[in-house]
């Protein structure tokens, strides 16, 4: 299988996260993707190539203009501003207030985030963009012909919303990618979420359409972020009503219960027909991940990627979350392997 990855991940380079009141190193670094790529060199995957630029115009197929707007200019208004940190939310359009969209920057970053972890700095922007780039190159080989790739994005996506950063994510590339294939002719799309936090941004982005189908496996938003999103009873709406599934689970789950949640989302994916399958793919399931609760072990990993191997689906993984660094490349490329042990490549 061919990963599609770029260097240019590390414009973004935040030195703060604010965790418990604290402000820490973010989980969500450069580190993680070197592990990643080392991994994949180490069991010779295949070939590592560098994404294509596609402009700005199927990222506009998910984003607002002024949400992209909003990025382009954040961190030169914030430092005009005279602020000595990262650009951080700290204000919201709360219940019963307004949502009108503020001029000054310390507003305008409050109106278009989801929550206040992530750091916007210098670069931020432009690595978002490339990561965008690395999913639509990846895409491109598929509908060239090739069974699956790998798009080793950073930073990740999922938590992206149509017109909100936070979680780590500013574009959403996998819903990038999705609408993409659509935009090339193909009828259905799936996209299954195996990240351990809930895919908010994608399932926003979806929940009134039939043409995605998004499926989400995930810590339960009673106990984990994103908190306000991800119950089972969310279905979508509209001509998108049934379209969306969610499976919350309780801290400590185990791989045995995680996977019959897989085996029955994977039965419904295959029921609707998708032209191709979108893999958010985090590894944060895994036992030692620091900010997660599921009990998933790295062997695991490789089981999973057999079983979504078998639905025989064009399939496209797409780089989400993962933060026990050292096993993430691991973990990671186990599920590629498994994948490739299933549906062997075409080629
Ligand atoms: C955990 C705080 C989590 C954001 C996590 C975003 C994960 C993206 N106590 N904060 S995959
Ligand atoms: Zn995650």
């Amino acid at each position: 299988m061919k990963t599609v990855y770029t260097d240019r991940h590390r414009l973004r380079n935040a030195k703060t996260e604010l965790y418990g009141g604290a402000i820490v190193p973010p989980f969500e670094c450069a580190e993680r993707l070197d592990f990643i790529t080392q991994r994949l060199k180490e069991v010779d995957l295949g070939p590592i190539v560098e994404p294509q630029s596609f402009g700005l115009d199927p990222v506009r197929r998910i984003h607002d203009a002024d949400y992209l707007d909003f990025l382009s200019i954040c961190w030169d208004e914030w430092k005009a501003a005279g602020f000595e940190g990262e650009a951080i939310a700290a204000n919201w359009p709360a219940r019963r207030m307004s949502s009108r969209r503020p001029k000054h920057i310390d507003g305008l970053i409050g109106y278009h985030a989801l929550a206040s972890e992530t750091s916007i700095c210098p670069g931020t922007w432009e690595a978002a963009q490339a990561s965008a780039d690395v999913a639509l190159t990846a895409r491109k080989l598929i509908a060239e012909g090739e069974r699956a790739a790998f798009a080793l994005c950073r930073p990740p996506g999922h938590h992206a919303t149509g017109d909100m950063f936070g979680g780590y994510c500013f574009l959403n590339n996998a819903a990038i990618a999705a609408q993409a294939f659509l935009d090339d002719g193909a009828k259905k799309v799936a996209i299954l979420d195996v990240d351990f936090h809930h895919g908010n941004g994608t399932q926003d982005i979806f929940y009134g359409r039939d043409d995605v189908l998004f499926a989400s496996l995930h810590g339960e938003p009673e106990t984990a972020f994103p908190y306000f999103l991800g119950y089972a009873d969310e279905t979508g709406e509209g001509a998108g009503r049934g379209f969306t599934l969610n499976y919350p689970m309780p801290e400590g789950t185990p791989f045995d219960k995680w996977a019959e949640a897989l085996d029955d989302a994977l039965a419904k994916i295959r029921g609707y027909q998708p032209t191709a399958l979108v893999v958010s793919l985090g590894v944060d399931t895994f036992e030692e991940d620091p900010i997660s609760y599921f009990k998933l072990k790295s062997d695991d990993y490789t089981t999973y990627g057999r079983m979504i191997g078998k639905t025989g689906l064009p399939t496209l993984f797409v780089m989400e979350g993962g933060y026990a660094v050292e096993q993430v490349g691991i973990n990671t490329v186990n599920v590629l392997q498994g994948f490739e042990d299933a549906a062997p490549a075409l080629n």
